[in-house]
C-alpha cells in the first residue's frame, strides 16, 4: 500500500489537511494535541476515466485506485534534541513513500503559532532542519558500525564503497542540505532505500490559507521563490474552509464553491499532486464483473501489471492486449473494435505500461 505522511509543525492544519482529503474527521483543535498515534486513512484516487468505464460497463464490482495518507504528531524545533514530543514518531515518517508537508499561512488569533509570528518559510526551514537532522542520525549509526567493522579489518568491497559514500552523505546533510540535492545514481539510490532517509522522499508543500489570502499573498513570496528554486512544487489549499466543504452535502458544496470561486476541490487537488508526487500511474481493467484502476510506478513493465492483478498472471505471463484509454472509449469499449482498428496491441514482457492503458492478460499456469 502507498503512503503519503504528513508533516508540519504543531497547530499548522495537518489534520485539517488530513480532513479534507480523506474526510475521516479527524481531530482537530486549536491546542498541541500531544497525541503521537498518527490518523490513517485509504483514499480512492478521483480519475475521471475510471467513472467513465463504470458509467459504460454497470459492473457488479467496481475498485478505484487507493492510496494511504497518514496524519503525524507536530515536529517542533529541536524535536530531534527532545524538545517537544521528541521525534520518535518520525519512524511513522519513515515507513511513507511521500511527505505532505502543511505549512501555516493562515492568521488565526484564536490558534497559537509555537514560534509567535507567521512566517511560513522559516517553519518551513524548522521542519526540514528536524527532517535532515533525523536522517543524520542514520548516517551515524551506520558510520559507527562500518568504523568498526573497519578496525577489524573486515569490511567487504561493497562495505568500502558504501563507507566513502556514506561520508559524503554526512558532510552533505551537516551542511544542512536535503539528501535529494545530492546527485545519487540510480544505484546509489537503490543501495541506500533501506535506510528510508526522510530528505530523500519526494516532498509536497501544502500551503495552508485562510479562505480570505487570494492571489498574491505577501506572507508567501519568500517561501515560494525559494521553493521554485528548489524545484518543490507548492500548493494551496484553504484548509478550514474546505474542511468544512467536505461535510456539505454535494449540492451546498457546489455552490459553495461558486461563491469561493474554488474550481476543482483542495481534496481532488491534493490526491491528483500526491500521485504525480509519488510518481504514479494507473491501468485498468474492465468488463461487466468488475472495473478496476490498479496502481503503479512509472516505468514499470507489463509483467509487473500482471502481478498487481495476481501472481499467476505474473508467473504465466504470455503476452498483454494493450489499448490506449483514448482509443478504447472511441471505439464503444470494445476489445474486438479495437482489435479490427488496429487500435489494440499485442505486447510482451518488457513492455513499458502507460497511464490509462486498458490492459488484458493473456497467461498459462
Ligand atoms: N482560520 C483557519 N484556522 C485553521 C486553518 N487550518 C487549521 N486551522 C485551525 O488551527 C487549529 C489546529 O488545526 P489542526 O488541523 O488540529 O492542526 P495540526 O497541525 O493537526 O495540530 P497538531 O496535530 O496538534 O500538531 C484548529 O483550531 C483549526 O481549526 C485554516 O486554514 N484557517
Ligand atoms: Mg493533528
Amino acid at each position: 500500500m502507498l503512503k503519503c505522511g504528513i508533516v508540519g509543525l504543531p497547530l499548522s492544519g495537518k489534520s485539517t489537511v488530513f480532513n479534507v482529503i480523506t474526510r475521516a474527521g479527524a481531530e482537530v483543535k486549536p491546542y498541541a494535541s500531544g497525541k503521537t498515534e498518527p490518523n490513517r486513512a485509504l483514499v480512492n484516487v478521483p480519475d475521471k476515466r475510471f467513472d467513465k468505464l463504470v458509467e459504460i460497463f454497470k459492473p457488479k464490482s467496481e475498485k478505484p485506485a487507493d492510496v494511504e495518507f497518514v496524519d503525524l504528531a507536530g515536529l517542533s524545533r529541536d524535536a530531534g534534541k527532545g524538545a517537544g514530543l521528541g521525534n520518535s514518531f518520525l519512524s511513522f515518517v519513515s515507513e511513507s513513500e511521500a511527505l505532505l508537508h502543511v505549512v501555516r499561512v493562515f492568521k488565526n488569533s484564536a490558534v497559537p503559532h509555537p514560534e509567535n509570528s507567521i512566517d511560513p518559510l522559516r517553519d518551513w526551514r524548522i521542519v526540514e532542519a528536524e527532517l535532515i537532522y533525523r536522517d543524520l542520525g542514520v548516517i551515524s549509526n551506520r558510520l559507527a558500525r562500518l568504523e568498526e567493522k573497519k578496525a577489524k579489518k573486515k569490511l567487504t568491497p561493497a562495505e568500502v564503497s558504501e563507507l566513502e559514500l556514506i561520508k559524503e552523505l554526512e558532510a552533505h546533510l551537516l551542511n544542512e542540505r536535503p539528501l535529494r540535492e545530492f546527485n545519487l545514481t540510480d544505484e546509489q539510490k537503490k543501495s541506500l532505500s533501506g535506510f528510508a532517509f526522510l530528505t530523500l522522499k519526494p516532498e509536497l508543500i501544502v500551503l495552508n490559507l485562510d479562505y480570505t489570502q487570494t492571489g498574491d499573498v505577501p506572507e508567501l513570496k519568500a517561501l515560494e521563490a525559494e521553493m521554485s528554486a528548489k524545484n518543490l512544487k507548492c500548493v494551496r489549499v484553504y484548509g478550514a474552509t474546505e474542511m468544512e466543504l467536505e461535510q456539505l452535502d454535494p449540492e451546498d458544496r457546489a455552490e459553495f464553491m461558486k461563491d469561493l470561486s474554488i474550481t476543482e476541490p483542495g481534496r481532488d487537488r491534493l490526491i491528483h499532486e500526491a500521485y504525480k508526487l509519488l510518481g504514479l500511474i494507473s491501468f485498468f481493467t474492465s468488463g461487466t464483473d468488475e472495473v478496476r484502476a490498479w496502481t503503479l510506478r512509472e516505468g514499470a513493465d507489463a509483467v509487473e501489471a500482471a502481478g498487481t492483478i495476481h501472481s499467476d498472471l505474473a508467473r504465466g505471463f504470455i503476452r498483454a492486449q494493450v489499448v490506449a484509454y483514448d482509443d478504447f472509449i472511441a471505439n464503444n469499449a470494445s476489445m474486438s473494435q479495437c482489435r479490427d482498428k488496429g487500435v489494440l496491441r499485442l505486447e510482451g514482457k518488457e513492455y513499458k505500461v502507460q497511464d490509462g492503458d486498458m490492459i488484458e492478460i493473456r497467461f498459462n499456469v
